[in-house]
Formats: structure tokens, C-alpha cells, sequence
């Protein structure tokens, strides 16, 4: 029997078509054969953590079961990163679009290229939100920075 881990992707854009390019890297996560069941949250708008004089983020998340291992599964986020043409100049600062792994089963790591759990994610409301969407967060959601649920269909 193949292994399964259930996973959280976090997801976030804030330059060009947020959307279009978010829609775009679920779409390249559903046509993997590595990846089943995958649900997605609403969409937020987030004010930005981090390095602050920069747009509002559009974030979401989603949930899949995946054969893939956790090396794996980064080298697919990555190379759909890539895709968009992610831009890397300041750290925590615009991009097109970034995908962060939440959690990979209960699985915890940390290496030079991977850490699980993602080791601010309990801090963030932009990515607990849509999380609370697909699983039980345990935790409270921050309310330091504003969010703004999307209404769904739109
Ligand atoms: N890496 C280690 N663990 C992981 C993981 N669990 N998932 C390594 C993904 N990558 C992981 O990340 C740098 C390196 O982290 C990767 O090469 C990978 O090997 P990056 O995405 O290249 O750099 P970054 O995103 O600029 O830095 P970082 O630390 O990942 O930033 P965050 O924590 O992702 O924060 N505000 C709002 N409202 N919404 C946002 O989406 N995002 C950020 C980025 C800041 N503020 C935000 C948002
Ligand atoms: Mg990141």
C-alpha cells in the first residue's frame, strides 16, 4: 500500500494577477498524479506581515493528500514558483506568488531547505484562516494585522 501524507499549502501573491496566478498554481497542483483530494479555502486580502510598504496580499490555502515526499513536494512548489517568474528581492517583500508547506502529516523536520511545521505559520492570520477552513487549526487566529474574508464565486 502507497503512503499518504495530508498536507497544508499556504499561498500568497501580491504583484500582478493574484488571482490568476494562484488559480494557476492550484491548477498545476491538481494535475499532479502525486497529489488527490484536494480542497481549497476562500481567498483573503491580508495586510502585509513583515516588511510593511508593500500591497495587500491576496492569500489561501489548500489541503491534499500526496505520495510525494517532503523534498519532493518542495521541488513541485518551487518549480511552480519558478513558473510564475517569482521575484526575489526583499526578503518577506513583494512577489508574485509564494507557497509555503504548513504541514506534511505530523511529520516534524528541520533541515537547511525544509522546515514542517512552517515555523511562523501559528502566528499568522493570513494562513490560519484559510486553514481553518479545511482542518482543525488548534490554535486562536491572530488579530494584530487585518484580514478580509473573500466572498466564494467571485
Ligand atoms: N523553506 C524552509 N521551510 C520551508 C517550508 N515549510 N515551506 C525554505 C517552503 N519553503 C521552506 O523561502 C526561503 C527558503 O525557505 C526556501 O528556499 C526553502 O528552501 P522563500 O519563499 O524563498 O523566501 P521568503 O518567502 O522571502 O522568506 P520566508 O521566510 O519563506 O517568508 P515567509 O515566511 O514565506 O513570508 N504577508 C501577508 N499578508 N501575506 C503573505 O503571504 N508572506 C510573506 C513571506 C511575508 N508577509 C506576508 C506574506
Ligand atoms: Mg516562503
Amino acid at each position: 500500500m502507497e503512503d499518504k501524507a495530508f498536507c497544508i499549502l499556504s499561498l500568497g501573491s501580491n504583484m500582478g494577477d493574484r488571482r490568476k496566478t494562484i488559480d494557476g498554481a492550484i491548477a498545476i497542483l491538481e494535475a499532479s498524479s502525486e497529489i488527490t483530494d484536494l480542497k481549497r479555502a476562500s481567498y483573503y486580502e491580508t495586510e502585509p506581515v513583515g516588511y510593511e510598504d508593500q500591497a495587500w496580499f491576496l492569500n489561501t490555502c489548500v489541503s491534499f493528500e500526496t505520495t510525494l515526499e517532503p523534498l519532493e513536494l518542495l521541488d513541485l512548489t518551487q518549480s511552480i514558483e519558478q513558473e510564475f517568474h517569482r521575484e526575489r528581492t526583499i526578503h518577506w517583500g513583494p512577489r508574485t506568488l509564494d507557497i509555503d508547506i504548513i504541514t506534511y502529516g505530523d511529520l516534524t523536520m528541520d533541515t537547511e531547505r525544509l522546515t514542517i511545521p512552517h515555523p511562523r505559520y501559528t502566528e499568522r492570520a493570513f494562513v490560519l484562516a484559510p486553514m481553518s477552513e479545511l482542518t482543525d487549526i488548534g490554535v486562536p487566529i491572530p488579530e494584530d494585522k487585518a484580514i478580509r474574508r473573500l466572498p466564494d464565486g467571485i
